[in-house]
């Protein structure tokens, strides 16, 4: 039998993820996991549909009464570590409304710790762990054929409810294989990049092009292995062409852990770019590391459309950069910004804080470093070792997380009610932490020429209300210290 399917993006909002002050500023963005899964599912003439509750602004009872709605039978929910206090509600709900639907879990969460996560949401009855292209059509397809325990890449409960943990499932080697993601089945009206990546109002959708990253970074979850796999330029382009055809874009995202990781690809899909016109029709934004692009690279990019790169610079002490394995320098990161700049591409910059063994003083040569590399953009978030990562299991070895409760997970503590941080280093105190990601923010962007920078580039009502409230919120959190 074959089952019909509803994947959930679960009602994780945008005050979830970062508090009442900053909510203006995060992106709702497509699911493009679910996309991709849709996309396989009806591929192979399944049923399904996508409900992607951040965008409906639906509540965890609207989603539980679509699903009645439409009457599936298997339900995949999306799972982020911060968002784990809401899934388990959700899956707690769905199977209240109708005990013979069978839950499916995937994503980042799952993939780092599906066992446990099938333990700790009792309401769930299958985790996916690593990609779930090909998981979920052999779930939808066969559960009563060939029975769970055929199915690569999931943990399951038996019939005598013990948790069982099949092997994993090889990583999808030629990416072109996977269809476009289901779009079509996306709200796609409703979505909004975050206002720092974006060139202008118009929709700036995501396209994946890449998955893996071959770097080390001590932080990082690593969800699509170490092996850096490619779409073909030719499946990016007609990507990007269809995107243009079907929803008139005239910017995009591209989106690939490191887009400049594998010089080869990135030269030809800028002549890619360029060749084909689409260079001048579209400007693109991606993430890279310092290390990763030259002068020449970069004045190609810029040919080919690209006005902003968002670099992680993660902390201005040498010692904790190498700590974390990034494998840079602090004289490759001014490099790179100087360069950047010279063929006239805007820079985003991520900073972290709170990284384990850093002083107070290393936070602030972290804040200084950011103010002297003066990108138009900088994030500071305080550092959360999501499970999964390198950082996360030496800390849980040595006994220095201060919570498993997933939803304090968040790297926006600073600016969340009631956050609990989980990790904090020794002799620092969470307060401090909060204190000093309010404070960063406040350093980098409430400098005159910040001012006149952002006053320069207003382009519309929408910009100066959104600098506005931004001015405000950093004004409330100083007034607040004050308090
Ligand atoms: C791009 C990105 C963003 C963008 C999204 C832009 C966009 N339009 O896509 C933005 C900036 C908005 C963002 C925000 C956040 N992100 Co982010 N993001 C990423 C990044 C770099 C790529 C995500 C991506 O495109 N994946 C591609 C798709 C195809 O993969 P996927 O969604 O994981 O889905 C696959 C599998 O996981 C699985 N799967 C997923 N869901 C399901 C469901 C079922 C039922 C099944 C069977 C399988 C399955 O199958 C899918 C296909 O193979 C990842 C790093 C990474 N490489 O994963 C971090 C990452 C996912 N983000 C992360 C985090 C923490 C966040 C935030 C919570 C940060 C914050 N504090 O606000 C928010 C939450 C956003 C949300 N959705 O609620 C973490 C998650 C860690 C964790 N353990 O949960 C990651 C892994 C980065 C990290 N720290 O290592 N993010
Ligand atoms: S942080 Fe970026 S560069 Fe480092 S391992 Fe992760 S994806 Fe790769």
């Amino acid at each position: 039998m074959k089952h019909s399917v509803a994947l959930i993006a679960p009602p994780f909002t945008l005050e979830d993820r970062y508090g009442k002050d900053m909510k203006h500023f995060g992106a709702v963005t497509e699911p493009l996991g679910l996309a991709y899964l849709a996309g396989c599912l009806e591929e192979k003439g399944i049923d399904v549909s996508i409900i992607d509750a951040p965008a409906e602004n639906m509540d965890i009872e609207s989603v539980v009464q679509k699903i009645k709605d439409i009457g599936c039978s298997l339900v995949g929910v999306s799972l982020l570590t911060p968002s784990f206090g809401v899934v388990k509600k959700l899956c707690h709900q769905i199977k209240n409304s109708r005990s013979n639907i069978t839950i499916i879990l995937g994503g980042p969460h799952c993939t780092a710790l599906p066992e446990r996560t099938l333990v700790e949401i009792p309401s769930a009855d299958i985790v996916c762990f690593g990609e779930g292209e090909h998981t979920i059509v052999q779930v939808a397809m066969d559960i009563e054929n060939s029975g769970l325990d055929a199915i690569n890449g999931i943990c399951y409960r038996d019939d005598r409810g013990a948790v069982q943990k099949n092997g994993p499932r090889p990583y999808v080697e030629n990416l072109d294989e996977i269809p476009f993601p289901a779009r079509h089945l996306l709200p796609m009206g409703k979505y909004h990049m975050t206002a720092s990546r974006v060139a202008d109002e118009s929709y700036c959708p995501t396209i994946i092009v890449a998955r893996g990253c071959p770097f080390g970074c001590t932080y990082c979850s690593h969800t699509f292995g170490r092996k850096l796999r490619f779409h073909s330029v030719e499946r990016v382009i007609s990507e990007i062409n269809f995107l243009m055809a079907e929803y008139k874009i005239h910017q995009l995202n591209i989106e690939a852990d490191t887009l400049t990781a594998n010089k080869k690809f990135i030269n030809s899909l800028c002549h890619a770019l360029i060749e084909t016109g689409i260079a001048q029709k579209i400007k693109w934004t991606c993430e890279s590391r310092v290390d990763t692009v030259d002068y020449n690279l970069l004045k190609l990019m810029k040919q080919a459309g690209c006005w902003q790169i968002s670099y992680g610079f993660e902390t201005g002490s040498q010692r904790l950069l190498d700590m974390i394995n990034k494998s840079v320098t602090l004289e490759q990161a001014e490099e790179t910004v100087r360069y950047t700049h010279q063929v006239g591409i805007s820079i985003r910059g991520f900073f972290m804080l709170g990284l384990p063994s850093e002083t107070r003083e290393e936070s602030m040569e972290t804040i200084n470093f950011a103010i002297k590399l003066n990108p138009l953009w900088s994030q500071f978030t305080i550092t959360v070792p999501y499970p999964g990562t390198p950082m996360f299991d030496s800390l849980d070895r040595e006994n220095k997380i201060k919570t498993y409760d997933w939803e304090h997970y968040n790297t926006w503590s600073g600016w969340k009610k009631d956050a609990r941080i989980p990790f904090v280093a020794e002799g620092r105190t969470p307060e401090e932490l909060i204190g000093l990601q309010k404070m960063a923010l406040r350093k980098f962007y409430m400098r005159p020429s910040v001012f006149i920078r952002f006053l320069s580039s207003v382009r519309s009502v929408k910009d100066l209300k959104k600098y506005m409230i931004g001015l405000y919120v950093l004004l409330k959190s100083k007034i607040a210290l004050q308090g």
